[in-house]
């Protein structure tokens, strides 16, 4: 039976874990998550009552954590492009830069979202005001890191790329990059062109309207 992923094409956590799929073109069925699927819905919840997505199925295991579903992929799907390294340390490396933009610029990219969706009495401009300096700060940071690299934690694609491909398109939609940070734009474009990245955009094109803050009309 084929792999079940609980997914909306358009969330950037559900983008991260496509890419892997997709760099090693490995069957799933899709099990969309829209209010109206109220079955998929039902079962999503039962699966994981924290209900944040991806969930993956595996025959009977059930695999929560976009990280944890691409380090799975690796162990029982393997395909040509390993996502962690075979050396510890190298994947020691990639896991670090998978925790940096999860934590440091999708989840600030996040609180922007998340609080435009409030009510207007119950928003947190404090809250929203230090998710912009974690960006800048990230960004910052980036930038310097990504002198000379290709890909953000080693010399060929990782976790750590799949990660950083949905985080910077949409914090780059949210709070953009400042100009100056070249390397940082260098790099997102190259994330845009990679083929696995290009098609996940490009199926969550028809959903752009969803984006609360407003979708740029580019990428
Ligand atoms: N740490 C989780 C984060 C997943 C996450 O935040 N997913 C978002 C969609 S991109 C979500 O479930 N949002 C629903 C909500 O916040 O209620 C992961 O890596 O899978």
């Amino acid at each position: 039976m084929a792999m079940q992923l609980y997914a909306h094409p358009f969330s950037s956590y559900c983008q991260k874990a496509l890419i892997a799929f997709y760099e090693n073109d490995i069957p799933f069925e899709l099990r969309l998550l829209e209010h109206d699927n109220e079955q998929v819905m039902a079962e999503f919840a039962a699966l994981w009552p924290l209900k944040r997505f991806p969930v993956l199925v595996d025959s009977d295991r059930t695999v929560v954590e976009s990280s944890i579903i691409i380090e799975h992929l690796g162990l029982h799907h393997p395909g040509p492009v390993r996502l962690i390294p075979d050396d510890p340390r190298a994947a020691l490396d990639v896991r670090a830069m998978d925790r940096f933009f999860d934590n440091y610029i999708s989840t600030p990219q996040q609180k922007f979202v998340f609080d435009s969706l409030r009510d207007a009495e119950n928003r947190d401009p404090q809250g929203v005001a230090e998710a912009r300096s974690m960006l800048d700060t990230a960004y910052r940071w980036l930038d310097v890191a990504m002198a000379g690299r290709e890909w953000a934690a080693s010399d060929t694609f990782s976790l750590a790329d799949c990660a950083a491909a949905p985080a910077l398109f949409y914090a780059d939609w949210t709070h953009p990059i400042d100009e100056t940070f070249e390397n940082v734009h260098a790099y997102r474009q190259r994330l845009l062109a990679r083929p696995s990245f290009t098609r996940a955009v490009d199926e969550a094109r028809p959903y752009r309207s969803l984006f609360p803050l407003g979708a740029p009309d580019r990428d």
